[in-house]
């Protein structure tokens, strides 16, 4: 028998549309980041499930087909009952948009307990899907097409337990892509095991026939370890997990100090990485800090002649901080801060007293992590004093007080001039005369560059070609650096293209990157390309950076041309003329900009949330460089 339209299916019918005819603003867009967002819309659901405590295990399916995809949860069974309208709470929840609800505001990020919100706007954007529920015994089945039902709620057979089941597929004339990535769903599975401790997700690859257990007993902590071994980090300090709930928010939390110098927080907010941080971030440095300060106190630890700072205190630190909130307001443009006012002081007062306990249990901890920030600190205090020596000398004139191997530029706008470093006195040689002398400086680089990863200030300073590069760019260094003392702003490595060149490349990396670490943020910091090989043939000349861009040259010249090939050993062999048109014409020279890379960012949930950087750019991943071997010593 033919159904009656009623005044709810239009409304349906609508919504259903309305999803379809603007995917981007329900599902964040159509490419690959929609078609997964789809799926988690559906995992989050089953998610919410197992964290209010109904269901212990979530599988989730991708098909043989690479784009169908199964999500089933053993809870309570979506209500398959009529409601007075007629319609059934299952269908109801797969077929109407939430009014006021997710999609409309900015504010609300997960599901947080709303169940079924988001599954309608998978189930319009799905060519097919196939609700299935387990309730009282009984199996439901329903089936629907872009968002309608193709079927009424048929009961199918008898079951046992309960649970629900939602198979879809994405609709291919909505997604330009609808293959989903098998690792991108597999790491992001597990992160929701990190987050919600003792959860349970199957991951069956039906595509590569592979089944993934994922599940965490310790939850963030395992989280915790997991990275620091990706970072190679070896911790010197590490706290146990923290859970403490108040005022209507679950905080989970994971420590460590590391022997690390750099501070990092890893936030969350109901499995949603929070990356500009916000209010949970705050009171959860501050309940750190004083709860440091007063264990400092008590035990008369502090140092004398230097004060401790809360970067001192804080350096090395890694934290996983997870926080469970019932109506979390989001803030910026890609929604990453936490806003809530009241969540600092909550997390503070939480935090606070639960780990001025643990400091009081494991004092030898505390005092480790105390050791830890005076050696901060006397490092700072040592770089303050070598710099103010340095800023001394050069204050009293500051010309006359450059290195005499510099070949300076006539220009003294900051903004026009550029500095080459360059690796030896012949390719300095060759560089200075060709040049451009208005804008170009150059200083040649003879001795060894000593590794500052390994050398306390004072001998750095000592170090005549680092103390060169010091007094050449006039700034400062450490803590007493000054952005507007710097006499270039452009600052380019040149360095042989061989092993050597790349070791001191390394090397003067390390250097900016302990010392002047505000140039590479800033984007002040090149490395040039010069070329190996000059290819002639007949009157042109072609350029290659390595072996593989020579074979890509002469694989692309006509057949029956000749070419002959240079090999420079090394830039002093350049003619000066050359060097200026390969390496330092900014016309036609090629530079690569020195950008820092969290090593964090390997975390792929976070990567999710970050764009490709279509740019060349070299990323100077820090931690990288303790494995820099010392051929300095
Ligand atoms: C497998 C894929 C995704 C879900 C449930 C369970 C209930 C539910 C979901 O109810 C409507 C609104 C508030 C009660 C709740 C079952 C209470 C009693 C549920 C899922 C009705 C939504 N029995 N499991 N929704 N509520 N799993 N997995 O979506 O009043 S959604």
């Amino acid at each position: 028998m033919a159904k009656q339209y009623t005044a709810d299916d239009i409304t349906v019918l609508e919504g259903m549309d309305a999803v379809r005819k603007r995917p981007g603003m329900y599902i964040g867009g159509t490419g690959l980041d929609g078609l997964h967002h789809l799926l988690w819309e559906i995992v989050d659901n089953a998610c919410d499930e197992a964290m209010n405590g109904f269901a212990s295990s979530i599988t989730v399916t991708l098909h043989k087909d690479g784009t169908t995809c199964s999500v089933e949860d053993n809870g309570r069974g979506i209500p398959v009952g009529m409601h007075a309208t007629g319609r059934s709470a299952l269908e109801v929840i797969l077929t109407t948009l939430p009014a006021g609800g997710k999609f409309d505001n900015d504010n609300y990020i997960t599901s947080g307990g709303l169940h079924g919100v988001g599954s309608s706007a998978v189930n319009a954007l799905s060519s097919k899907l196939l609700a299935r529920i387990k309730r009282d015994g009984k199996e439901w089945s329903q089936e629907y097409r872009k968002g309608r039902p193709r079927t009424e709620v048929e009961e199918v057979g008898p079951a046992r337990g309960t649970g629900t089941k939602i198979t879809f597929t994405p609709d291919v004339t909505i997604f330009e892509e609808t293959q989903y990535d098998a690792e991108r769903i597999r790491s992001q599975l597990e992160t929701k095991t990190f987050l919600n401790k003792g959860l349970r997700i199957v991951f069956r690859n039906l595509v590569s026939k592979e089944t993934h257990d994922l599940h965490h007993e310790g939850g963030l902590a395992d989280y915790l370890s997991l990275l620091m071994k990706r970072l190679e980090r070896t911790a010197s300090v590490d706290l146990p997990y923290f859970q403490e709930r108040t005022n209507g928010i679950k905080i989970d939390l994971a420590v460590h100090w590391t022997t690390s110098t750099r501070e990092k927080i890893l936030s969350y907010v109901n499995g949603i990485p929070t990356i500009d941080g916000g209010t949970h971030e705050q009171g959860l440095r501050e309940a750190l800090l004083k709860g440091l300060r007063s264990f400092v106190e008590t035990h008369n630890l502090a140092p004398r002649g230097v004060a401790l700072t809360a970067d001192d205190l804080r350096e090395g630190m890694l934290v996983i901080l997870s926080v469970q909130h019932p109506d979390p307001q989001f803030q910026g443009q890609t929604k990453g801060r936490l806003n809530n006012p009241d969540v600092r002081a909550s997390v503070d007062g939480a935090v606070r007293p639960a780990f001025e306990q643990w400091l009081h249990q494991n004092s030898s901890q505390g005092e480790a992590i105390v050791e830890r920030a005076v050696q901060a600190a006397r490092a700072r205090a040592a770089a303050r004093q070598a710099a103010q020596q340095v800023r001394r000398k050069s204050a009293t004139s500051s010309r006359l007080n450059l290195p005499g191997k510099l070949a300076d530029c006539s220009e003294s706008n900051p903004e026009l001039c550029e500095l080459f470093i360059v690796e030896g006195d012949s390719a300095g040689g060759s560089a200075k005369q060709g040049r451009d002398r208005k804008t170009q400086a150059i200083l040649p680089l003879r001795g060894k560059v000593l590794n500052a990863e390994q050398a306390t200030l004072k001998r750095i300073l000592a170090n005549e070609e680092l103390s060169n590069v010091v007094t050449a760019l006039g700034c400062g260094l450490g803590a007493d650096f000054r952005e507007d003392r710097l006499r270039y702003q452009r600052i380019i490595l040149l360095m042989d293209a061989d092993s050597d060149g790349h070791h001191i490349t390394t090397l003067l990396l390390t250097f900016l990157f302990r010392y002047l670490r505000p140039l590479i943020e800033r984007g002040y910091i090149y490395i040039a390309q010069p070329p190996l090989y000059r290819i002639n043939v007949g009157k042109e000349s072609h350029w290659a950076l390595d072996d593989g861009d020579r074979e890509k040259i002469l694989a692309n010249l006509p057949a029956r041309a000749k070419p002959e090939i240079t090999r420079f050993k090394g830039l002093g062999e350049m003619p000066p003329k050359t060097l200026y048109q390969t390496t330092l014409n900014p016309d036609t020279r090629r530079l690569l900009q020195v950008e820092l890379s969290d090593p964090l960012q390997a975390d792929t949930t976070i990567a999710d949330l970050m764009g490709k950087d279509p740019s060349q750019r070299y990323r100077f991943i820090m931690d990288g460089a303790e494995q820099v071997e010392d051929l300095d010593v």
